[in-house]
């Protein structure tokens, strides 16, 4: 156990997603957008996956994200429960279809930036510093059927008109931003991730990798905008983040590690140091991708992050022959299971050391704050039947990583802070489960969509408060 002490400005925190959380899909004059269109049962992977090329919305399906956790209409309440649990920094992001219904229109909607303004409000009355995500899984339908997505440089100016909005409407109310959630999660994840489903006989890497040029570009240029807007602005990318181990320490295994930490870091490493690294020619000749540039772009992505954000859950680990290996299943990055760790009842492995291991190497390559923008754990509770709920493994696990975390910063990795994925329940980005719950307060909702939607704490609501209270020194 470090007895080293955090600086008393560390930021902690707890994080929801505009997708997961807000609801109210059709109300306020919000539009669709990718994510709702992702219903919960056998249908989810394909349409996740972006292998439905025309996503529409079936009449006997149930789609989670459509009511979330109703935080549209409760986050006075749950605004005011984050309060009392002593958040420094509250991590949301804005659907951007709430504002831009189609995405390309010209004007923003009013009753989007009025609820958005209502609730940044809420956050500074408590003195909560909102953290915000402009890209977190949503890309508006409109786009989508339009120009399919990111691989469109049109969507790329419809969101810059969508972030100097931002800018520009919350500008005195959120300082953090970050622009998009899990950037790298469009190589696993395409249609959740980046509204990217595929057509017939396409080269998926080429589609791929030309959308996330458009992304890098959107994000290079929306941190520019944002410092323009306001100096004290402070942007950070978003990366998915755990370190991937060799199976072995054959070679073989060793360079698939080495390979598959590129994949996973490259683009970040555009975000962080402002150019395709050294290793992009090779990666896209072997992936057959030819990027479409105009004069001026690699000028543009010169534009770097303030700060490197991530989320850590579980390490992965890869070998140079993963078919003669036991998958490590439940996990959307590919993975072989690490026969030292424990694995959650979702099988992520659980593994507090390599956070510690993941925020070095972030630290060491590229020498910006980081800042830990989710970790927690995905459990099944039990609501006892006066109601309380025991979740002593949620406890045990954050302990540990707040330990681990702890231990990074006295390695001396510049840390900003460290925040709660998720401080409320709500739907599971991967399953579409209400069942994989990773709050301090419990939402009563069940997989199926019904309950009532009732707030209540749970014992690590208290834990986390005498953490917070203690500046981490009470665990
Ligand atoms: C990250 C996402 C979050 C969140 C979290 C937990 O990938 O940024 O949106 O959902 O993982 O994952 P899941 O909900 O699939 O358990």
């Amino acid at each position: 156990m470090s007895n080293f002490k955090l600086s008393e400005n560390f930021l902690w925190g707890g994080a929801i997603a505009a997708n997961q959380a807000e609801g109210a899909f059709r109300e306020g004059g919000r539009g669709l957008s990718n994510i709702d269109m992702i219903p919960h049962g056998t249908q989810r992977m394909s349409v996740k996956l972006g292998n439905v090329s025309h996503p529409v919305l079936q009449a006997d399906a149930y789609y989670p994200s459509h009511s979330g956790i109703d935080f549209y209409h409760h986050y006075k309440e749950d605004i005011a429960m984050l309060a009392e649990l002593g958040l420094k920094v509250f991590r949301t992001s804005i659907s951007w279809s709430r504002l831009y219904p189609n995405g390309d229109e010209e004007i923003p909607n009013p009753e989007g930036i009025a609820f958005y303004r209502g609730l940044f409000s809420e956050c500074r009355k408590y003195d909560i510093e909102p953290l915000v995500t402009l890209c977190h899984f949503d890309t508006p339908m409109g786009l989508v059927e339009t120009y399919g997505s990111w691989r469109s440089r049109k969507t790329l100016t419809c969101f810059l008109r969508y972030a100097e909005t931002c800018f520009r409407e919350f500008s005195g109310l959120v300082k953090y931003w970050l622009t998009f959630n899990e950037i790298n999660i469009v190589l696993h994840s395409p249609f959740s991730g980046a509204g990217i489903a595929f057509q017939d006989g396409e080269n998926r890497n080429q589609v791929i990798y030309q959308s996330a040029h458009h992304m890098l570009l959107a994000s290079a240029m929306a941190t520019r905008l944002a410092h323009q807007y306001d100096p004290a602005n402070q942007v950070g990318c978003m990366l998915a983040g755990g370190s991937f181990y060799p199976y072995s320490c054959n070679p073989e295994d060793v360079w698939e590690s080495v390979k598959k930490e590129q994949e996973n870091l490259f683009f970040i490493d555009v975000q962080a140091r402002g150019h395709y690294p050294s290793y992009a020619r090779k990666m896209f000749e072997e992936k057959q991708v030819q990027l479409e540039m105009e004069d001026g772009d690699l000028d543009i992505l010169k534009t770097t992050v303030d700060f490197i954000s991530f989320s850590y859950y579980a390490s992965r680990c890869v070998a140079a022959d993963m078919n003669d290996k036991t998958a490590n299943e439940g996990n959307v990055v590919r993975s072989v299971k690490n026969p030292y760790l424990q694995t959650s009842q979702w099988g992520w492995a659980i593994d507090p050391l390599g956070l510690r291991i993941t925020m070095n190497q972030l630290y060491d390559r590229y020498q910006k704050p980081l800042f830990l923008v989710e970790n927690g754990l995905g459990a099944k509770d039990e609501v006892k039947p006066d109601g309380s709920i025991d979740d002593d493994y949620r406890i045990d696990y954050l302990k540990k990583h707040v330990e681990a975390m702890k231990l990074a910063v006295e390695d001396g990795v510049d840390l900003m802070g460290y925040i709660v994925w998720s401080c409320i329940d709500l739907v599971s980005a991967s399953t579409g489960e209400m069942s994989k719950r990773y709050g301090f307060i419990h939402v009563d909702k069940a997989d199926d969509g019904s309950g009532t939607y009732k707030r209540s704490k749970k014992k690590s609501f208290y834990w986390y408060q005498k953490v917070i209270e203690s500046n981490g020194e009470n665990l």
